[in-house]
């Protein structure tokens, strides 16, 4: 068995989208705490992790994934064969489709306003 290494942050959206993804596998992983907002994404050891300096990124034995959507295909593919994604060609596009809309349009305004509140509002 793999031993799978998640680097991220509990209150990212995007680690708590891999995270339910691996509770709902139920395979085991370990957590490792890396804090965006403490500045910890833009360490030297990181970003030879991920050069974009974002969470999560998923260590697996020696490889690192990143990006969500690479993690999560990667995680459903090897360790669900598969059922958590359709397999007709249009439900598939379809899935895509709602996550890009999701990662270029909702993602970049929701997150300020929605996720992390800003002060005073
Ligand atoms: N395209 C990336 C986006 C990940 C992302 O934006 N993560 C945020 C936390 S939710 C982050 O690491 N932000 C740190 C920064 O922008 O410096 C993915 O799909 O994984």
């Amino acid at each position: 068995m793999a031993q799978l290494i998640l680097y991220g942050t509990p209150i990212s959206t995007y680690v708590r989208t891999v995270r339910l993804l691996l509770e709902e596998i139920g395979t085991e992983y370990e957590l490792e705490g890396t804090n965006f907002l403490k500045g910890e994404t833009q360490s030297a050891a990181y970003l030879a992790k991920n050069p974009f300096g974002k969470v999560p990124a998923l260590a697996v034995d020696e490889a690192v994934i990143y990006e969500t959507i690479a993690i999560t295909s990667y995680l459903d593919t090897v360790f669900a064969n598969g059922r958590f994604s359709p397999t007709a060609p249009l439900l598939k596009a379809r899935m895509q489709q709602i996550i890009g809309i999701i990662d270029s349009y909702l993602y970049p305004k929701a997150i300020g306003a929605v996720v992390i509140r800003p002060v005073g509002k």
